[in-house]
């Protein structure tokens, strides 16, 4: 087969970077498209090469009569593995831990990333006090202990070896701090595994290279990264001011 011309597309301070991390892990060649966030939500460049306007976005233009564009973080991890990646970073269904890695692969989008979002949204929308805000603090307080008690028994979320769970799943520790804060302190399982991540190479390469400028070590600090100035700035904006 031809090498693989695989073009990634990444607003900057987002979770597109877990594309990058996951062709780093794979040692699979890729350009990397990088777009700044305008102020806070993706520029008309990248509505142009997707009409969500979302990143990441992966172009394959490997075969020149079959050119693929495809979207969603989750799908894009698939695509790769199973595409270029022989099955690499997955397990597969003979696996004693199969179940456990599809169900933190796909935990991460569907109910950790969805859960913090709401949390910081009815923290901005109805304020600390209202018991909508309570409740998805409960939510995530639950979800939190979960995946401590996972990664306090277990050195990767699927188990022993470090797959695809992991480049979904690290963002949300990460640099999804900038958005919604999280403080870890009361979580050594979680941190344990955030300094393990950091101990990769791919994982400081494809960092180096998607968003030179954040700092790797605030963001699998117990304590995480500042929030972005454009998003909190947002979140304080009133009814009306749009
Ligand atoms: N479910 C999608 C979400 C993509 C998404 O919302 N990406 C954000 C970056 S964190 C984005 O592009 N936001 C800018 C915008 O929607 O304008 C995925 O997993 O890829």
């Amino acid at each position: 087969m031809s090498s693989p011309k695989l073009i990634v597309h990444h607003l900057q301070i987002g979770q597109g970077e877990r594309i990058p991390w996951l062709l780093e892990e794979l040692n699979i060649p890729y350009e990397l498209k990088l777009y700044k966030r305008s102020p806070l939500l993706s520029p008309p460049e990248l509505q142009a090469v997707y009409p969500m306007g979302a990143s990441p976005v992966l172009e394959d233009l490997t075969d020149p009569s079959n050119p693929v564009k495809i979207a969603e973080s989750g799908a894009i991890t698939d695509y790769i593995i199973h595409k270029y990646g022989n099955g690499r970073l997955a397990l597969k269904p003979q696996d004693k831990n199969f179940a456990d890695y599809l169900y933190w692969l796909h935990f991460a989008n569907g109910s950790l990333q969805s859960g913090l979002f709401r949390r910081g949204m009815a923290r901005g929308m109805v304020g600390e006090d209202d018991p909508r805000y309570k409740g998805q603090v409960a939510r995530c307080d639950k979800m939190l202990s979960h995946i401590e008690n996972r990664l306090q028994n277990n050195k990767w979320l699927a188990g022993e070896e470090f797959t695809a769970a992991e480049t979904m799943t690290g963002w949300c520790f990460t640099t999804m701090r900038k958005f919604e804060p999280m403080d870890l302190t009361d979580y050594p399982g979680i941190l344990a595994w955030l300094g393990r991540i950091g101990e990769r190479e791919a994982y400081r390469r494809a960092m180096g290279k998607a968003d030179p400028d954040l700092d790797i070590e605030q963001g699998i600090s117990a304590k995480g990264p500042p929030m972005m100035e454009a998003f909190v700035k947002a979140m304080a904006m009133k009814p009306g001011s749009l």
